[in-house]
């Protein structure tokens, strides 16, 4: 069965990895890339490379980023020199930017890249950049536009934010990488990944919707799941940031946000209460533990949104387009 996972850094790198076990070659992970950000001349895209460590095996599990044992004797220098280095760059995290770099000025696109790094690693599955064109998300805050990394890092997520934008957004497309990957799909997952900043950008490539759409007329099952949990996030701003756009802080907010979009939407036993308002949204719901605290809890969500994926497929295809 071809799973394609939708996902932006840690939430979705984890189901992701979850997939990966039950699913191996059958997974597809499309990330987002409007986070990628140039440093000392490399160009880093820490969507995608939070799940390339994560299905080698190699994450930092306690900082949700990077890799495991980590050391920073570049960084050290860097500073050493009066460079800025508030976006940390561990020492063999900046060999997988070096090589991007080098590869994508030889000319290579930015998929060739990233597929041949997850090679190199040893991982069976694909992990599909968006777009192959650039896309910058943006935050308004009271100092203005500000590039994602600077509000998330540097400012560590405390500016309210009034409004994003995904610069450049209109005049790219999928790559055919993309657009087979989808063609083939026989279930898609959106990940529990902030749904405004990291979903919200992989959706507003044009073309992208049109093409889950064509795989829902298929009777290919969508389903997402929620990265809120009793009004919280389980990490990152993506609470507060549904307020200050506002939107509900909450499984039946997010809910909202993918209606149309979706066959299939599952939230947290603690959540249980806001299940009849999100299927009146006209999708059909899963109530399950959607925290994933070990290998052992991420092999068990993704089990749990497959057989419910596959649940959703019956004589007349999914429940949204019966008539
Ligand atoms: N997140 C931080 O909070 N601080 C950092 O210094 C930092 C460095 C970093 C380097 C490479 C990389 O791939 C990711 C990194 N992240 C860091 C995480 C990243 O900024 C965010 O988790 C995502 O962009 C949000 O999806």
């Amino acid at each position: 069965m071809s799973v394609v996972v939708l996902a932006g850094g840690v939430g979705g790198a984890k189901l992701a990895s979850g997939v990966q076990a039950l699913a191996g070659t059958d997974l597809t992970v499309i990330v987002n890339t409007g986070d990628d950000l140039k440093r000392h001349g490399l160009l880093v895209c820490p969507d995608h490379d939070t799940v390339l460590y994560n299905l080698a095996g190699l994450d930092d599990r306690d900082q949700g980023w990077g890799i495991r044992g980590e050391t920073f004797a570049v960084a050290d220098q860097l500073a050493v020199y009066g460079e800025e280095t508030w976006f940390r760059l561990g020492d063999r995290d900046l060999a997988t930017h070096i090589v991007r770099t080098a590869r994508l000025r030889a000319g290579d696109r930015p998929t060739e890249v990233a597929l041949a790094l997850q090679r190199s690693l040893g991982i069976a599955a694909r992990i599909l950049p968006m777009t192959d064109g650039i896309v910058m998300t943006e935050v308004l805050t009271d100092d203005g536009w500000l590039e994602f990394q600077e509000y998330f890092v540097h400012r560590h997520q405390a500016p309210e934010v009034h409004e994003v934008r995904f610069r450049g957004i209109d005049v790219v497309r999928p790559t055919p990488e993309v657009h087979d990957a989808l063609a083939a799909a026989a279930v898609i997952v959106v990940a529990p990944s902030n749904p405004i900043v990291s979903i919200g950008p992989i959706l507003a490539v044009p073309g992208l919707r049109e093409a889950i759409a064509a795989a829902r007329a298929r009777r290919v099952p969508v389903v997402a799941v929620s990265g809120i949990v009793g009004g919280r996030a389980l990490r990152g701003p993506a609470d507060r940031m549904l307020t200050s756009l506002g939107h509900d802080s909450s499984a039946l907010g997010v809910a909202r946000l993918y209606a149309g979009l979706l066959d299939g939407f599952v939230l947290d036993a603690v959540d249980a209460e806001l299940a009849s308002p999100i299927a009146a949204l006209g999708m059909t719901t899963l109530v399950v533990d959607t925290v994933m605290s070990d290998d052992a809890g991420r092999v068990r969500l993704a089990r749990d949104v497959l057989d419910f994926a596959a649940r959703l497929v019956g004589e007349d295809g999914p429940p949204g387009r019966r008539r």
